[in-house]
């Protein structure tokens, strides 16, 4: 059966802003409605949500405003037969930008110098603390959307890209790919890591004690994928330890980060509230692929994005 409503599921207001979103539906063929818990749904619905609900199984289709569905149950979809899709592909030029900004703060000091700024302190750092990441190895661990938008602009500054992914597809500006078995290949060498993978079952932990261990002293990890792929003990104690030297993190286990995390003390940590992702634009490109696959779904075509 055809849609006859778009329900806009009220968590996305955690990221986006509510009437802005319904508002850039202006031009659907279908009406858009604001909807709450209280909602109930059948096949002419589609969904458009930030989390998950067990109600959704019952719409014609959902749609996650997130890249990452890892808090969606995808058997249940597969089960329900419910077409289940995502938001990828439209954060390589955000991300990348957040990406490169850890590592351009990281190596030239801005963060520690605002840490300064603060105290009206005119902070003049050891000689050998500052350099520039121009000719400096990254390696990028998941090479789609965000990794391919992180290596680009790596590639534009001169760094020499290397990058893992299970397909060993290549990507421009990545002079290396390596397979997932070879991590610690990949990360032996480099200055920055940064962690661009989906949070999958293969995933959870694939950056814990043995891979700081492989990891150069003066390394930086780079997480704006998900909190869990990395763990976060390990990491603590491995900038505890000087195993590496910093991270810029966007992404925690538990979010928001809670108080008493050590990681807000680090000197050498740039933490960023999940928000890599985030412009005054961002409801604009997800109402862009939503209003896509209404198009499609009415016109019997395959859905973009499709997960499940
Ligand atoms: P894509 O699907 O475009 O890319 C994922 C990449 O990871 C692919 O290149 C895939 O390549 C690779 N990959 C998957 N599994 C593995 C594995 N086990 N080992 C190595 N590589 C692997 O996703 P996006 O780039 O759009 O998003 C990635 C994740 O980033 C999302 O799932 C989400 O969790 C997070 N995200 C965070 C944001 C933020 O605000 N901080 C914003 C957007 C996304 P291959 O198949 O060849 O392995
Ligand atoms: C903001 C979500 C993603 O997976 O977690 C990120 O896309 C950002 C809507």
């Amino acid at each position: 059966p055809e849609l006859r409503r778009l329900c806009v599921h009220e968590s996305i207001g955690n990221k986006i802003p509510k009437e802005g979103f319904v508002e850039a539906f202006d031009e659907l063929s279908i009406p858009v409605e604001l909807v709450g818990d209280d909602e109930t749904y059948d096949e002419t619905d589609a969904v458009a949500s930030f989390e998950p609900r067990p109600e959704f199984l019952d719409a014609g289709w959902v749609h996650v405003i997130r890249a990452g569905y890892d808090a969606f149950d995808t058997n249940a979809y597969e089960t329900e037969r419910t077409p289940l899709t995502n938001s990828t592909g439209i954060h390589g030029t955000t991300v990348g930008e957040i990406g490169v900004g850890y590592m351009l703060s990281l190596a030239r000091m801005l963060h520690i110098y605002r840490d300064h700024q603060n105290d009206g302190d005119w902070y003049e750092p050891d000689y050998s603390r500052p350099f520039t990441v121009e000719d400096e190895r990254l390696c990028v661990i998941g090479l789609g959307t965000l990794g391919q938008g992180i290596s680009e602009r790596a590639d534009a500054l001169g760094m020499d890209v290397v990058g893992v992914r299970r397909s060993g597809e290549s990507v421009p500006g990545v002079s290396e790919v390596y397979h997932p078995d070879d991590l610690h290949d990949a990360i032996a060498d480099a200055r920055f890591v940064a962690v661009a993978v989906p949070h999958t079952p293969s995933t959870e932990g694939m950056i814990s004690t043995a891979e700081f261990e492989a990891m150069r002293d003066d390394a930086y990890l780079i997480n704006v994928a998900r909190g869990p792929i990395v763990d976060e003990d390990a990491l603590i104690d491995a900038l505890d330890s000087g195993t590496i030297a910093g991270a810029g993190l966007d992404v925690f286990e538990t979010e928001p980060l809670p108080e008493e995390s050590p990681l807000w003390d680090f000197e050498e940590v740039i933490i960023s509230p999940h928000r890599g992702s985030a412009t005054n634009q961002y409801h604009l490109d997800i109402a862009e692929l939503v209003a896509e696959n209404v198009r499609r779904y009415q016109d019997g075509e395959s859905l973009k994005n499709r997960v499940a």
